[in-house]
């Protein structure tokens, strides 16, 4: 059975600088906690580092190239504060500008729209030196960032990002510590999701005095959190675990309090008035979304809420992951009803890792990605019909790239990336989505 996509939905793919651009050193960039953190032992799979990545900082012309060989009508980008600002505040470092001026220039140029993500992830070090994210004055310093890059690119870019996976940053950085800055903790965490949830009122307030035509949002990421068991101590963990990854950022800013089982614990961390800085309309909802897990209690993580893998037989990614695209349906209609109500509805990250082989004849059949994207676009389709108001999917990713603690080794792109000699190639998946970034019907299983 074939079926098409609303008049209008928004195909695109998306992208991080950390992961793609490299050049971590040129033209005045300042280092960022991953920086750091990729550079310390045993911290990133086989040492690798973001020191080259895609090098996309040289070879833009060519990734853009691929861009409108794919057909996409948008694009969704990262700015590095790093570049902008070396020092995380103070006087922008007008090459950082530019290079993104003329990004933008050129994507814009082939009729793409571009879609900036402030922060994903490289908090510069300098700031990391102040308490990083723990530091009620990062999140002042960081609207003074955004404040800056809107007065440059707001002329051209209208949709804009406060932050992606705040959740994925306090909890993989500040509590497990297994992302940079590699802090381990309960309370460090419960900071950090406060500050960043600050950051983010005051980042939409800065921009929208910049601009008042422009459209912003957060990207959350919510992945459901089952518990392992009727246990009541993996119940109680699961529990925890959801409002810990899938609602503390949107809770207190759309809905202006922090979720049940953490809200006793922020009381400490809240202020007068923070609930009326962070609670702020976005003009859009956007979040990201790969998989499901189940949960059980786990006394040695600062949550006491570990992830159990999948079971044995489920189908699964290189990353381990479930593939249950059932839940991204799930998802779609709960965020509806939750959260985001008539308010236009896009999906910013959705992809597959897998070992992708080049064959003799030079062609990558990744089979099992088109799968991947087939189900959970048909999962898209089924949300639709259910009334959620989607009006776009972006993949993840265009370009294989430094997937964070796991290197180069876990490739998520539409495109591969031989690390060694830097040369892009396609793979089966890129003619896949281009066909209905064109407006092809999708053919369900
Ligand atoms: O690569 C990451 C991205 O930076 C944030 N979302 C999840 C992706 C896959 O792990």
């Amino acid at each position: 059975m074939a079926e098409s996509f609303p008049d209008g939905f928004v195909w695109g793919a998306s992208t991080a600088a950390y992961q793609i651009e490299g050049a971590v050193k040129e033209d005045g960039r300042g280092p960022s906690i991953w920086d750091t953190f990729s550079h310390l032992p045993d911290k990133v799979s086989g040492g690798e580092t973001g020191d080259i990545a895609c090098d996309h900082y040289h070879r833009w012309p060519e990734d853009l190239a691929l861009m409108r060989e794919l057909g996409i009508g948008a694009y969704r980008l990262s700015t590095a504060w790093p570049r902008i600002l070396p020092e995380g505040r103070g006087r922008p470092n007008p090459k950082g500008l530019e290079f993104y001026d003329r990004l933008i220039d050129a994507v814009m140029a082939e009729g793409i729209e571009p879609w900036i993500c402030l922060y994903h992830w490289d908090l510069p070090q300098a700031l990391e030196d102040r308490g990083g994210w723990q530091n009620r004055d990062v999140a002042s310093w960081f609207a003074e960032y955004s404040a800056m890059t809107v007065r440059r690119l707001g002329d051209r870019v209208k949709y804009w990002a406060t932050f992606n996976e705040p959740n994925a940053a306090a909890v993989l950085g500040y509590a497990e510590g297994v992302h940079a800055p590699g802090i381990r903790g309960r309370t460090t965490a419960l900071a950090a999701i406060h500050v960043m949830n600050l950051a983010h009122g005051l980042g939409v307030e800065a921009v929208r005095s910049e601009r008042a035509d422009l459209r912003i949002g957060n990207i959350y990421n919510f992945h459901p959190r089952e518990p392992a068991s009727e246990h009541e101590q993996d119940e109680r963990a699961a529990v925890m675990l959801d409002a810990l990854w899938n609602r503390s950022f949107p809770d207190p800013q759309t809905r202006g309090s922090y979720p049940e089982p953490l809200a006793a614990e922020m009381e400490a961390l809240v202020q007068p008035g923070d609930f009326d800085i962070i609670k702020q309309r976005p003009d859009y909802f956007a979040f990201n979304h790969y998989t499901r897990s189940s949960t059980r209690h786990d006394p040695d993580h600062p949550f006491e809420a570990g992830t159990v893998p999948p079971a044995p037989g489920r189908p699964v990614t290189d990353m381990g992951w479930e593939i249950a695209p059932e839940a991204l349906r799930a998802v779609l209609v709960e965020v509806k009803e939750r959260y985001s109500g008539n308010l236009p509805v896009y999906i910013l990250e959705n992809g597959a890792a897998f070992p992708d082989r080049i064959d003799e004849d030079g062609r990558i059949r990744d089979e099992p990605r088109i799968a991947y994207l087939r189900d959970y676009l048909a999962a898209v389709l089924d949300a639709i019909a259910a009334g959620v108001p989607v009006r776009g999917y972006f993949v993840w990713s265009l370009l294989d790239n430094f997937e964070w603690r796991f290197g180069y080794g876990k490739r998520f792109g539409l495109v591969h990336v031989d690390f060694a000699t830097l040369e892009r190639r396609l793979k089966d998946s890129f003619h896949f989505y281009g066909e209905l970034a064109r407006g092809a019907p999708l053919e369900r299983e």
